[in-house]
Order: C-alpha cells, then sequence, then structure tokens
C-alpha cells in the first residue's frame, strides 16, 4: 500500500552521477532517544534458515505494512531463503522512516537477526527534488510523491510518529546499503539475489563504486516500471523508476547475469481486498495477523470496497514459485532519464525487431513479467502471511 502510506520530508544531500558519489547514511544511531517500546511483544526468534537457503537482500524503501513489508515477510518467513540484510532507501518513505519500519517489522516477525542497513537517502541526480515544482508545472502534479510529499525526518528515531509498536530496539547496521551489497556479493559469490523493491540508487552506487561485484550476482529482481501501460506517477512513469530515473537507468544497464522485472502491468492487476484480507485474519494468532488487524482492519472497517495491488509482493512470488509466471517476455530494457514529460518512463525494446545489435547501445536484456496467476499468487501470499 506504497500509495497510501505517511512518510517524512526532505533535505537535500544529493550525488552527482559520478562513479563514486558521496550520499547520506541517514540514520546514525543516538542512544537514549528511542521513546520506551510499549505495544506488541516481538515474536521468539524464528528458526535458522534451512542449510542450502537461498540467498537474498531486500533493498526496500520500507513502510509499515506496505507492499516492501509483505515481500520482506514473504521471504523472511520462508526457511528455504536466507535474508542476509535489509538495506533502505529512499522512495515511499524517507531511508530513515525505512531504517525504523524495517527493523521494527523484523523484531515483530522474530527475525532480529536480518542486519538493516541504511543507504542513500536522496536520489543519484543532485537537483532532483528542488526540480519538482518546475516539473510539476510544466508537466502535471503527480499525485502520489512519496517521501518528496513530506520532510526528512532527522533520524531513525525521531518520525513524526512511532512506528507501529514503538521504535525498534535493535540498531541500524553501521556502513552503508552499497557497502553492505557490495560485501555480501563478495562473501557469497553467484549465490546473491538482489530485490530492487525501492528506488535503485543503493543498486546503481554499489555497481558503480565496485563493478567487479557484477558478475557474482545471481540475479536482480526488480518492482518497477510500466512498459506497456501510463505511469501511475505520471502518465509516462511508475513511481520506483521515477523517483530516480538516473538510478534505474544505471542498474538496468548492467550486465548482470540476469535481471526480472515486475512492473505495473502485473502489479495492477493484482488487488488485494477484503475477502484476502478476511482470509489472513481468519489465520493462526500471529505477530504478523495482529499487524493485518490493526493497520489494515481500519481502512476495511471504514471502506469494506478499498481495494489496492501490492506491487513488490510479486517479485516474492515470482522468486519464491516461478510457476506464478502466466506471461513474460524478454526485451531490451532501459529508462528515459531525460527531464521532460517522460523523465523516469521505462521501455522494453522486442528482441524481435531489436535483436542485438540493434538493440539501443548500451541496454540489457530483462525479462519482464506482464502477468500472473492470481489465485496461486494470493494463495502463496496468505500462506506466508499466515505462518
Ligand atoms: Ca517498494
Amino acid at each position: 500500500m506504497r500509495r497510501s502510506h505517511l512518510l517524512t520530508a526532505a533535505a537535500a544531500l544529493a550525488c552527482a552521477l559520478a562513479p563514486v558519489a558521496v550520499y547520506t547514511a541517514g540514520a546514525a544511531s543516538e542512544p537514549g532517544e528511542a521513546p520506551a517500546a510499549p505495544g506488541p511483544a516481538a515474536a521468539p526468534p524464528a528458526a535458522p534458515p534451512a542449510p542450502g537457503a537461498r540467498k537474498v537482500i531486500v533493498d526496500a524503501d520500507m513502510g509499515e505494512l506496505n507492499d516492501d513489508a509483505a515481500t520482506l515477510f514473504m521471504l523472511a518467513k520462508d526457511r528455504g531463503v536466507h535474508v542476509l540484510g535489509v538495506t533502505t532507501v529512499s522512495g515511499n518513505t524517507w531511508v530513515e522512516a525505512g531504517t525504523a519500519y524495517s527493523l521494527r517489522q523484523l523484531e515483530l516477525i522474530g527475525r532480529g537477526d536480518v542486519p538493516v542497513v541504511p543507504g542513500a537517502g536522496e536520489p543519484l541526480f543532485a537537483w532532483r527534488q528542488s526540480r519538482l515544482p518546475g516539473q510539476d508545472a510544466l508537466y502535471g502534479k503527480s499525485p502520489y510523491g512519496g517521501a518528496f510529499d513530506t520532510k526528512r525526518p532527522p533520524s531513525y528515531l525521531k518520525l513524526p510518529k512511532p512506528p507501529y509498536g514503538g521504535y525498534p530496539k535493535a540498531r541500524p547496521r553501521g556502513g552503508a546499503a552499497a557497502d553492505f551489497i557490495v560485501d555480501q556479493v563478495r562473501r557469497h559469490p553467484g549465490q546473491v539475489t538482489v530485490f530492487a523493491i525501492g528506488p535503485a540508487t543503493n543498486l546503481a552506487l554499489a555497481v558503480r563504486t565496485h563493478p567487479e561485484i557484477v558478475p557474482m550476482i545471481k540475479e536482480v529482481v526488480y518492482m518497477g516500471g510500466a512498459f506497456d501501460e501510463p505511469g501511475n506517477t505520471t502518465p509516462a512513469a511508475e513511481f520506483n523508476w521515477w523517483f530516480d530515473p538516473e538510478s534505474a537507468k544505471i542498474a538496468l544497464r548492467t550486465p548482470f547475469r540476469r535481471q526480472t522485472i515486475v512492473p505495473n502491468e502485473a502489479a495492477m492487476k493484482v488487488l488485494y481486498t477484503k475477502a484476502r484480507y478476511d482470509r489472513i485474519v481468519a489465520g493462526p494468532q500471529t505477530p504478523i495477523k495482529k499487524m493485518f488487524k490493526d493497520l489494515h482492519g481500519p481502512e476495511f472497517a471504514r471502506n469494506p470496497r478499498y481495494t489496492t495491488p501490492v506491487w513488490d509482493s510479486l517479485t516474492a512470488a515470482v522468486f519464491l514459485d516461478p510457476g506464478v509466471i502466466k506471461r513474460a517476455e524478454e526485451r531490451y530494457v532501459d529508462v528515459d532519464a531525460t527531464e521532460g514529460p517522460n523523465y523516469g518512463r521505462s521501455m522494453g525494446y522486442a528482441t524481435r525487431e531489436f535483436a542485438a545489435p540493434r538493440n539501443p547501445a548500451g541496454t540489457r536484456k530483462a525479462t519482464i513479467v506482464f502477468e500472473v496467476d492470481q489465485e496461486r499468487f494470493w494463495n502463496l501470499y496468505v500462506d506466508r502471511m499466515t505462518r
């Protein structure tokens, strides 16, 4: 429910499009500032991942029980998956808020063992946010600006409102998200799948500063783009790649072994409804079920016809059960990073017409998932949310 989430707002430290960029890690810990955290008790520690579990990093613009959180739960509740860490990036939320929400929700599900590493607080392009008013005036105001719509908090312990259940007890891991990605890929060459389910800023920084890791990454799975349909943030652009088009362009043009994209074409058809909420809350009493009742219950009580896509959650499903994919296509992919009405537009060049070397210079192939099996998806989603 990325679109319905409250966020926070804006200081402008950003980086130029340089191979070695400086960025704000943002979430310095300030001991003693966290208010006492009454609220739901954390679950007991969960069982460790099974031997041979597939290794993933979840790079997210985390909210509270939003689509990023659901993705994390789907992966973290699966013993066949080893979540090496959550790296946070500004997008739906400012990185400070996303860091607090990641830490807190991991505690709530008994996965406080998973490190959370704050990453880029601003998109790569230095003037991204300060140019928004001009772009809005020329091309129309986006109905949803994510973090850009709110004031940036000074720390993950000083949000406008404490996270659900209170501020986390755990601290974020030191260092920066991009360095964490680099380090983990080096430790586990050929084994790590990166979920890029927010703006791709951390991933772009990682591959630009340490290109040697590129062939060592097993796969990148993105939520992003709207290839054959209008965008949902501007008529041209989907939110994640609109927020930081330069990073998305860098990431997509990186020669990863394999990249898979779940765009809006797949995501916008898969709607979370009261009937699906009811299936989850009918399940066993767990911290996740309590979160659903507390955070989503009031919305459905107000409006039983409320629906929303669950965007990022489809990436977890595609990874956990590739059989959920009904229609996918391989295309050369790119993002328009030219300022103008098409800023952030994703483009997919059909491999028939644009077979190499006719593809645009520097573009790489990706598998784009255009449709998923809805029943199979919801069965998986409900199963993971009720564990
Ligand atoms: Ca996201």
